[in-house]
């Protein structure tokens, strides 16, 4: 297996891509801070080593599907940040020209069948887009991602359950970052490990340390292997943190500032860093490097995104969004 921290173009790339998603997620927590975005919006700050080691393991055609804390996963399957930062600023440039928001991200071009609202959403989706795969000997394969709460919806079982039983080329990655909203996961859960859910549907589980990039890189590129090969589904479970609050209404009134603190000292990006120091993959100029390159892409989406037209607004052009045309004909006014 690969070793990323010693493979200098690999280690850029995972580096940069971090960076980017931990810029882009900054960024945004700030334009909000400043009223300059609105609705709301989930962070992943402190959980992108599984977003980007989990897509590292895949091929530009292999698919995915996301959740509503998803910008890390959008970010690390290839998704451009302008549209991105265009679509959260409400723009006409964005990926649904600014009617969906943080949400709805899909981006079919680079293989993301979108995000989802929908807690356990984008499970079955995968399982379907899986389905497509294998009847239609693409070679493809897809990765469902998820989190700890999703795990105890009836969609992650009865996909789980169909997966196994047609042998679907799907990877079930369960970012398990602790808390549902504000239930945790010890409180939700009567097992040990999220991944030993998948011995009740015959395929194997793996709980891997979801803040090391190289441990998460691993076990997917297994699980991708796996179902590459026709063999069927995997779980893998990736042991993260978020740092911020659920979404923006969020008090942090469940957890302490010395657990947060404990985590943060976790941060899976400084830990990257550091394996790429000892192994040598580069020099600390490149890594410098990497973070500033990181830095600027989010600054120019930003800039190109707030010079973009705004979303256009209006009963028409609204339902026209939503609606197949004869349908929308039949709206009343
Ligand atoms: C079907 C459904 N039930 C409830 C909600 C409200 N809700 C939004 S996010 C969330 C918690 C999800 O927790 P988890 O799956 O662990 O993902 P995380 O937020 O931790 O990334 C809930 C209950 C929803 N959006 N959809």
């Amino acid at each position: 297996m690969r070793d990323l921290a010693k493979d200098p173009e690999a280690a850029r790339r995972a580096l940069r891509t971090m960076w980017t998603a931990r810029r882009f997620e900054e960024a945004v927590d700030q334009l909000f801070a400043r009223g300059l975005m609105h609705g709301t919006m989930h962070l992943s700050i402190g959980q992108e080593a599984s977003a980007v080691g989990t897509c590292l393991a895949l091929r530009p055609d292999d698919m995915i599907t996301s959740t509503h804390r998803g910008h890390s996963h959008c970010i690390a399957k290839g998704a451009d940040l302008t549209r991105m930062m265009a679509e959260l600023l409400a723009k006409d440039t964005g990926y649904c020209r600014g009617r969906g928001g943080s949400m709805h991200i899909a981006d079919v071009a680079t293989g993301n069948l979108g995000a989802n609202g929908i807690v356990g959403g984008g499970i079955p989706i995968a399982a379907g887009a899986a389905l497509a795969q294998k009847l239609g000997g693409t070679g493809r394969v897809v990765i469902a991602f998820f989190g700890d709460g999703a795990a105890n919806e009836g969609a992650f079982h009865e996909a789980a359950n169909l997966a196994a039983v047609w042998e679907l080329p799907v990877v079930f990655v369960c970012e398990n970052n602790h808390y549902g909203m504000s239930m945790s996961a010890d409180e939700a859960f009567a097992i040990e490990d999220i991944a030993s859910r998948a011995a009740a549907y015959g395929f194997p589980g793996i709980t891997v340390d979801g803040n090391d990039l190289q441990e998460v890189y691993e076990a997917v590129s297994a699980a991708v292997d796996r179902a590459r090969a026709g063999a069927g589904p995997t779980l893998v479970e990736n042991v993260t943190y978020r740092w911020k609050g659920h979404s923006k209404s969020d008090k942090n009134l469940y957890r302490t500032r010395e657990e947060i603190a404990d985590w943060q000292a976790r941060d899976p990006i400084a830990r990257f860093e550091q394996a790429v120091r000892d192994a040598g993959g580069l020099v600390e100029a490149e890594i410098e490097a990497a973070r500033k390159e990181a830095t600027h892409d989010v600054r120019e989406a930003i800039r190109a995104a707030n010079a973009a037209p705004p979303a256009l607004a209006g009963r028409d052009v609204l339902l026209g969004a939503v609606y197949a045309g004869a349908v929308h004909a039949e709206v009343p006014a």
